[in-house]
């Protein structure tokens, strides 16, 4: 297997792997080459000791079935530090600690916490290889499970060292599952070093380090200091009849249908005309001016990581079609009977014969408890997804006609609308919010700010975050996305939802697509300019009149008022560091509501 010599000269990986060895003690190590005999052998290991479980090769081949530990099933944001030199760099919204004091304190947990296993030292590629925009990272870790997801959420191997050649711009991580112990989770940027340090945890947003902690924290700082964007986007194409292709991307926070939207499938009236969509992603966008002026995102990821539970042949085809090879299945049912997966919401035949997320027996039919844990999830290739987009790899990426907000709230936010012009996008995106729901632990209905979806994921101080996008928008100048806000959660009195999203979400695109053309009418608001209730095309869609899409596009002055003092609360944590633009923003919004 690998030997770093064979794999690369470069000198600071070398000499960052000999350090991170020297640390953490392992009795091997082991350089991921990517190719596919060591990662059969890996699978096979992981199999032989328990740590993985094969499933039913002929219904699911390649396909494999994990348990984490029942305290570590989620991230742990609490738990999550960016560590600036200073404080401020990491801004109001980001848990902080000094990056020497940080080291100082982790470093005991890392020494010799792999004696006895093996490191894996696993070089990736987050975007196409051979892409100007693609960045490389090296993870070293003592967890296959974490080779294997990187394995299909990534390019690794052999292919990222040769796409770094000698250069100094990697990501340096360093995971380790040392005791899976809660209390000593550490999950740590530091931006200004290029590095991520995480430990404790073996639950996939944790350490599969490329994705939330490089491709999202880390890689929207070097955005911000390289002039681009990392966003917590997904990226859908949308084919008319004639073939013109257009592109978008949609920020949600989590639990809003972004893995939906991504991969939707049209209703009948469109598909039968020929319209189509395509996914080129669901997470993560990485977003550049192109030589033309136009903003170009890419998708860095190789992969799904999705929620299972809810996930059917008719809330998501596409995604569960991703899922029958090649996939990773973690903290879902078991069935013995014929070593397959299920979960809440897949069908009506759980499995008599079953294992829980905990390792128990478990009866599909009899018991009380959920089998499958509410954030359980799949780990599936991109290349399986039927609607996967012949662009989904180009190396330049997909021109954006329109960015997407969106959230979950009952009543404010109407179906759709436009901001009057990327400024005010930039405020629109800024006052994202999502009210939580029944089936989180809490109150119900309360409203968490969500900035552009990255309140989490944001990896510098939000305040230089939204100037930052200010900025880009100064340099697209007009040929900047158009910037959208959509909700299809709003409510009846009784609570009941009045749209029925998911496939018809493209009834609200094409009205997207159709302002970005200039060939759709639109009516001035206080917040933005909506639809009028006729744009919206209900062809096919018996169950809503035209008096419930007024109701979706109704605009309520109190609600949105009452908004703005949440969002002036957001904005107060900022001090010095709000941008100028987005409080005349807020004051220029409350004053039309007030007319
Ligand atoms: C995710 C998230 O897992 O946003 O993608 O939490
Ligand atoms: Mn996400």
């Amino acid at each position: 297997m690998g030997n770093p010599n064979d794999m690369t000269t470069n000198v600071r990986v070398i000499n960052w792997v000999e350090a991170v060895t020297k640390l953490c003690q392992p009795d091997k190590v082991v350089w991921i080459d990517g190719s596919e005999a060591q990662l059969k052998a890996l699978r096979d290991e992981a199999i032989a000791t328990g740590e993985m479980t094969e499933l039913n090769q002929e219904k699911l081949p390649g396909c494999l079935w994990h348990i984490t530990a029942q305290n570590d099933v989620a991230r742990v944001e609490h738990r999550t530090f960016i560590c600036t030199k200073k404080q401020e760099d990491a801004g109001p919204t980001n848990n902080w600690m000094d990056p020497d004091a940080m080291r100082e304190k982790l470093k005991p947990l890392y020494n010799g916490c792999m004696k006895g296993r093996t490191m894996y030292v696993t070089p990736y590629c987050m975007g196409p290889v051979g892409s100007p925009f693609s960045k490389v990272g090296i993870e070293t870790t003592d967890s296959i499970y974490v080779v294997l997801n990187m394995d299909i959420m990534t390019r690794i191997g052999q292919r990222a060292l040769d796409q770094l050649g000698d250069s100094n711009d990697f990501v340096r991580g360093m995971h380790a599952k040392a005791d899976i112990d809660e209390e000593n989770r550490y999950i740590v940027q530091f931006p200004e070093d290029n590095a991520i340090w995480s430990i404790n945890s073996g639950y996939g947003g944790n350490v599969l380090l490329g994705k939330k902690c490089f491709a999202l924290r880390i890689a929207s700082y070097q955005g911000w200091k390289e002039g681009w964007m990392a966003e917590h986007m997904l990226i859908l194409g949308l084919e008319d009849p004639d073939g013109n292709v257009q592109y978008v991307t949609g920020a949600f926070p989590s639990a809003c249908g972004k893995t939906n939207l991504a991969m939707l499938i049209p209703p009948d009236v469109y598909k039968k005309k020929g319209y189509k969509v395509w996914t080129v992603g669901d997470d993560i966008a990485w977003m550049h001016i192109g030589e033309d002026g136009r903003l170009y995102a890419i998708n860095p990821e190789a992969g799904f990581f999705g929620v299972a539970p809810g996930t059917n042949e008719k809330s998501n085809y596409n995604a569960l079609a991703s899922t029958k090879k090649n996939t990773i299945f973690t903290n879902v049912v078991l069935n013995k009977d014929d070593m397959t997966v299920w979960w809440e919401g897949l069908d009506k035949n759980p499995p008599e014969n079953g294992i829980d997320w905990l390792g128990r027996p478990w009866n599909g039919k009899t018991s009380t408890e959920k089998g499958a844990n509410p954030n359980s999830r799949f780990t599936a290739p991109a290349a399986n997804c039927p609607s996967i987009s012949p662009e989904w790899e180009n190396p330049q990426g997909v021109p954006i006609s329109a960015i997407i907000f969106g959230g979950r709230r009952a009543k404010t936010a109407p179906l759709v609308y436009q901001s009057f012009d990327w400024k005010h996008g930039v405020f629109v995106g800024s006052i994202m919010a999502s009210e939580t729901t029944a089936a989180a632990a809490g109150a119900v209905g309360v409203v968490r700010r969500d900035p552009m979806a990255m309140l989490p994921f944001c990896g510098y101080n939000m305040g230089d975050y939204w100037q930052h996008w200010l900025d880009m928008g100064e340099k697209l100048g007009d040929k900047a996305p158009k910037i959208f806000n959509v909700n299809w959660f709003r409510t009846d009195d009784e609570g009941h939802f009045i749209w029925p999203g998911f496939g018809d979400n493209m009834r609200a695109l094409m009205w997207i697509l159709a302002r970005c053309n200039s060939e759709a009418e639109g009516v001035e608001t206080p917040i933005g300019t909506l639809p009028r209730a006729e744009d919206i095309n209900l062809e096919g869609l018996d169950d809503v009149t035209i008096d419930t899409v007024r109701e979706l596009l109704s605009v309520d002055n109190a609600l949105w008022l009452e908004d703005a003092a949440g969002c002036e609360e957001l904005y107060a944590k900022f001090g010095k560091r709000l941008p100028a633009e987005l409080a005349s923003q807020l004051a220029a919004q409350k004053e039309r509501l007030a007319k």
